[in-house]
């Protein structure tokens, strides 16, 4: 059978989407064309809020597994769909669960602080879960003598240990594309563009935050550049951004940070680039793959998203 063209395919999408009810999120890190199709695109924190309060029969969430998993939790009456179920998120894959539980029994007394990339069942285990557009209010809202650990990005966490003078016990984990920026690659952009700024993911390593005009979670990168009077910024984090940025300031510059000589060379997430326009077609028509987390599992993990969200409320995020 001949694949259907773009046109084609966004038609059927839309209609589909219409027939059933159903709303199409889509996250700031997934391919331009998707983003252009969805009704409400967003970073983890906005997408958890939406699909919180949405009407809508089905959710397809077009992103990595755990935005599914979040979304199903948070509404366990609505069918969760993501086009790819093998879009997976390695800094989700640098805490196995099992590892992260036991690492929390072995420091009792700890509140546990996790980043929203996570499980489903290491969700489980944590009393609050943080994006990175709430983390340092959340953990400056904790009281000041309650020890924290903070899992699983070591980078962010140690960002918001800089940022309140807190001593957050860190799990060691990282987001393959963040952590490849290279500082070198940086400076030298920089010095072909010395009126650019820096915009600079917090998952990024402290060398290259260091280096930053603004860091910020993919939401306040976008706010700040859409605001600032720079003309030109350097963007280190997942490229997919970078599609938002140009749509909202079209007049401006934006030119991705590279990584180092060591990887692919690419600023790209693999795993978010697997959601094209024909799986979400599919996925849409077969209504598969169904995101499904376990009962007991989505029963401990629904506390800390809704603390998250609570708490992201009473703080005005
Ligand atoms: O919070 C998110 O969605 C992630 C993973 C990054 C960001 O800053 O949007």
């Amino acid at each position: 059978m001949m694949s259907k063209s773009n046109t084609a395919l966004k038609a059927e999408i839309r209609r589909l989407a219409k027939e059933k009810n159903a709303v199409i999120m889509a996250h700031y890190y997934v391919n331009g064309e998707v983003q252009d199709i969805a009704d409400f695109i967003g970073d983890s924190l906005a997408l958890a809020q939406e699909a919180a309060k949405t009407d809508a029969d089905i959710i397809v969430l077009c992103g990595v597994h755990f935005m599914g998993e979040t979304a199903a939790i948070l509404c366990p009456d609505k069918k969760v769909l993501v086009p790819d179920e093998t879009a997976t998120c390695s800094l989700a894959e640098s805490c196995p669960a099992d590892e992260f539980a036991a690492f929390v029994k072995a420091h009792p007394g700890h509140t546990v602080v996790s980043y929203v990339n996570t499980t489903a069942a290491t969700k489980a285990v944590t009393d609050v879960v943080v994006t990175s557009s709430n983390a340092r209010q959340i953990v400056e809202a904790l009281p000041a003598d309650t020890p924290i650990i903070f899992g699983p990005d070591q980078n962010l966490g140690n960002y918001i240990n800089s940022l309140t003078g807190r001593n957050m016990l860190l799990w060691n984990g990282a987001c393959h594309v963040h952590a490849r920026f290279s500082v070198e690659k940086i400076l030298a952009l920089k010095s072909e563009h010395p009126a650019a700024k820096v915009l600079v993911h917090p998952e990024c390593k402290g060398p290259v935050v260091k280096l930053a005009d603004k860091v910020g979670s993919t939401a306040a990168l976008l706010k700040f550049a859409i605001a600032d009077e720079a003309t030109e910024f350097i963007v280190a984090t997942e490229s997919g951004i970078l599609h938002e940025m140009q749509k909202k300031a079209p007049q401006k510059t934006f030119i991705p940070a590279p990584p180092d000589d060591s990887t692919c060379g690419c600023n790209e997430c693999e795993y978010m680039k697997l959601v094209t326009l024909e799986k979400l077609y599919r996925c849409l028509k077969d209504e598969q793959p169904v995101v499904t987390v376990d009962t007991e599992v989505a029963t401990l993990a629904i506390k800390p998203i809704q603390r998250m969200l609570e708490m992201s409320a009473r703080l005005g995020l």
